[in-house]
């Protein structure tokens, strides 16, 4: 009854590039298996970094039971450490693309195969492969947007993202697992060296096998195989160039076409990118005039500031990025300010000083406070700063003091800080 297929992508004869084959979908496939791998790592790292298990205030994804079952204290030091992972992971995801996209191009006869459902064994094998090309879709698109758009959804996307990788990797681990042997064999059938001297016009067919990938009625080629790798290369190289700039930094930071916040905004101490301005989250000058005070809680202490007063106390430099989860940082700059574990020894914390809830002027919103752990108190690089490069903070670097850590995500360096509650909100 379903024996011929309807005319149309199901029939045998509609796809008919002579490239599609094991062997070119192998070399796809191979170079997205260690990619996604490195992918997925530097996710669950960048994951752990938000320190999502400190609540209420930093998780965003509370149902994650298990899922969470490897969170641990993300480390201050090498104080470049999110700078890198995260850098890795966003231009590695735009990078991959093309090849992405080259892989999904490679099999696209199969999404049509026919019968649609021929058993149950095979009606599970096409919900895997749903869930593994939807599930790279999400991830890819939402990555996308996060870094292009600049957190058009700051609270979802965490969690889209989040969810959205386990599903992906999941089906990923189950296809990997059944395609590898065909993978394997496929890459071993013919030499690289041989197939990169083919030029179009030798291009044939590779022999027709189980996969179902070689066309039966071969188009004539207007391409090699040579052609096809080259243009995939040179498409995601051509996207390193325009995006790794944003994150490695210094004079490449100018060649970071696609980044968002990745050129050089001004000139200056306070000449480096800005997530959101002052104006962008309403900060009112009010808020952050010679009314500011400081409050700093812990151990049933309290104490106010003035700026002045917060200027009076030992002040302390440190070099150190900002490295945003949508990929780019800025070059180290020197920070100067006053010490979180002092600021805790002022409210009877002097040994051994827990972790910090810090809240901003910013009424409300995504960023507008934010946990720290005490690894990340205690490190001496860890400041309240007040200056930057020599200079007073800018009103839009978070004027008139803000959180710096090392290898802390940029998202937990809460600017225009009002309220430091030592041992976590009371
Ligand atoms: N109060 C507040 N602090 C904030 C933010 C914010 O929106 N509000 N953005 C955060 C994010 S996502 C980043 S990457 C850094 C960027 O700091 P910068 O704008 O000084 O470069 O600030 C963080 N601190
Ligand atoms: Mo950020």
């Amino acid at each position: 009854m379903l024996g011929s297929p309807p005319p149309g992508p199901a029939r045998p004869g509609f796809w008919r590039s002579p490239l599609r084959g094991p062997w070119l979908t192998s070399v796809f496939g191979s170079i997205l298996l260690v990619g996604v791998t490195v992918l997925f790592v530097t996710g669950l790292l960048s994951y752990a970094a938000y320190n999502p298990d400190l609540a209420p205030g930093n998780d965003q994804t509370p149902n994650k039971g298990l899922l969470g079952f490897y969170l641990f204290s993300w480390p201050t030091s090498p104080y470049w450490l999110y700078r890198l992972t995260q850098g890795v992971h966003v231009t590695l995801g735009v990078v991959l693309i093309p090849v992405l996209l080259a892989k999904l191009w490679s099999v696209i006869p199969k999404l049509f195969s026919w019968p649609p459902l021929r058993s149950p064994s095979h009606a599970l094998e096409r919900l895997s492969l749903l869930l593994l090309v939807g599930g790279a879709l999400f991830e890819f698109v939402t990555g996308v947007l996060n870094i292009q758009l600049h957190y058009i959804f700051p609270g979802s996307f965490y969690t889209l993202h989040f969810y959205g990788a386990w599903v992906f990797i999941g089906a990923f681990v189950v296809h990997v697992a059944f395609r590898i042997p065909t993978m394997a064999r496929a890459l071993r059938s013919r030499s690289w060296r041989t197939e990169l001297r083919v030029p179009t016009a030798r291009t044939e067919p590779e022999p027709p096998d189980a996969t179902g990938l070689v066309t039966p009625d071969p188009a004539p080629p207007t391409m090699s195989r040579r052609g096809a790798l080259g243009m995939v290369g040179a498409g995601s190289l051509a996207l390193l160039v325009v995006t790794a700039g944003q994150s490695i930094g210094g004079s490449l930071r100018k060649t970071a076409l696609l980044a968002p916040h990745g050129q050089q905004p001004h000139t200056g101490p306070n000449g480096f990118q800005i997530n959101k301005t002052a104006a962008d989250v309403g900060i009112r000058a009010q808020d952050i005039g010679p009314q500011w005070r400081l409050v700093v809680r812990g151990a049933g202490q309290e104490k106010t500031f003035t700026r002045e007063q917060v200027l009076a106390l030992p002040q302390h430099t440190a070099a150190l990025p900002i490295a945003c989860v949508e990929g780019w940082s800025t070059d180290d700059q020197l920070w100067t300010g006053v010490r979180l574990s002092d600021l805790a020894a002022l409210v009877g914390l002097r040994h051994s000083p827990p972790g910090v809830f810090v809240e901003s002027a910013q009424r409300g919103g995504a960023f507008s406070s934010t946990h720290l752990r005490d690894n990340q108190v205690r490190d001496l690089r860890s400041l309240l700063a007040v200056r930057v490069n020599g200079a007073v903070l800018s009103m839009d670097h978070g004027y008139p003091a803000r959180v710096i850590v090392p290898a802390n995500p940029g998202v937990h360096n809460t600017k225009w800080v009002t309220r430091l509650t030592f041992g976590g909100p009371q």
